[in-house]
């Protein structure tokens, strides 16, 4: 059973001495983690886009699909998804053979899935931008701040603290934006600094057409996402009171029933937290590879323990994922009934601030 694993010794080589090592001509692999959300596609698609204005050549990989809603961000369709037999192929030796190994928003090689062993052994120089918690300690250079709300907040800073600023195009602006967007549940969550209100308002003076790029996220779901929503919440919902706790599931039947795809279940979890009183809200999913869970929470209730202790996972405080892999949906949600009176005391804690 895989552990979280804390990382010791990560060896902080200076970010600043790495900006004078990108040298024109250079071959460069963006790498971001499975299930890739639009901070994941939006960090990768505008530092593609900053190194290529430096004079590399780099190249965007994903482990798995860029979910339909993401396909229009500048950039998104030259992207190369390792699921993609065809594509598949040419990944291999651009990994391999690439001078640079750029890891975006993940902090594990495990989230690289079918990709992390091609990566892990790459010969190039990897450098990792993540705002998860606990790095691991496998690249050589890390721009890591979990204090950043996003990734795309991560590299606009970079790009600013190296001097480019006045490189950061429209275009790019567009893909950070989205990212930053979504990772603050649109200036919603707590990780809303003023920072964050500061970067996005400079990208606004770039022409960056915030309610556009809002629409095109989230008012693109198809018919079927709609009705796959409506059933979960009328079918597949539960209120344990006494916890705080919205629990929600999600079957292998119903998955196929409404023709559920890349990045239909994105963001289901977040419909727990409406109830009036929840501090928490877990989904399980009976995905084909096994359940996988979602957990969400209010400040200051952290779920990234929990996920951590129980389910395998780890994320952030207040948005965590997880797996189990001891049996069914049913299975998983029996343990979960079985660790929850443990954080009785816990809840009622942080149900009185
Ligand atoms: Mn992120």
């Amino acid at each position: 059973m895989p552990k979280f694993i804390m990382a010791v010794n990560i060896h902080m080589s200076s970010i600043s001495a790495l900006q004078a090592k990108l040298v024109p001509g250079q071959k460069a692999v963006i790498t971001t983690h499975f299930n890739p959300d639009s901070d994941a596609i939006g960090s990768s698609l505008a530092w593609q886009q900053y190194l290529t204005l430096k004079g590399l050549h780099a190249q965007v990989i994903v482990p798995s699909a860029v979910s339909q809603n993401l396909q229009w961000m500048p950039g998104a369709s030259a992207i190369l998804n390792a699921e993609n037999p065809i594509q598949k192929v040419q990944i291999a030796p651009l990994i391999e053979q690439a001078d640079w190994v750029f890891c975006l928003d993940f902090s594990g090689l495990q989230r690289l899935h079918q990709l992390s062993s091609l990566v892990k052994h790459a010969r190039g120089t990897k450098v990792v931008i993540d705002h998860h918690l606990d790095p691991e300690d496998f690249a050589d250079y890390y721009y890591h701040r979990t204090i950043a709300a996003s990734t795309c907040e991560l590299i606009y800073d970079l790009i600013v603290e190296w001097g480019d600023e006045e490189l950061i195009s429209e275009e790019m602006g567009t893909c950070m934006y989205s990212g930053i967007m979504t990772d603050t549940g649109s200036f919603r969550h707590p990780n809303t600094t003023a920072h964050v209100h500061e970067v996005v308002a400079s990208l606004i003076k770039l022409g960056v057409n915030t309610n556009a790029i809002h629409r095109k996220i989230f008012d693109s779901a198809s018919i079927d996402r709609l009705k796959f929503l409506g059933h979960i919440l009328a079918n597949r919902l539960e209120y344990l009171s006494e916890y705080h706790l919205a629990i929600m599931w999600i079957t292998e039947e119903d998955l196929v029933q409404f023709n559920s795809q890349a990045g239909d279940t994105e963001g289901i979890v977040n419909y727990g937290l409406q109830i009036a009183g929840a501090i928490w809200a877990i989904l399980l999913i009976a995905r084909p590879d096994g359940i996988k869970l979602s957990f969400r929470s209010i400040e200051p209730f952290a779920v990234n323990t929990f996920a951590a202790t129980y389910f395998e996972g780890g994320g952030h405080k207040n948005a965590s994922g997880g797996r189990f892999s001891g049996g069914s949906l049913t299975q998983a949600r029996e343990k979960l009934q079985e660790v929850l009176p443990l954080y009785l005391s816990e809840i009622n804690r942080v149900k009185k601030l």
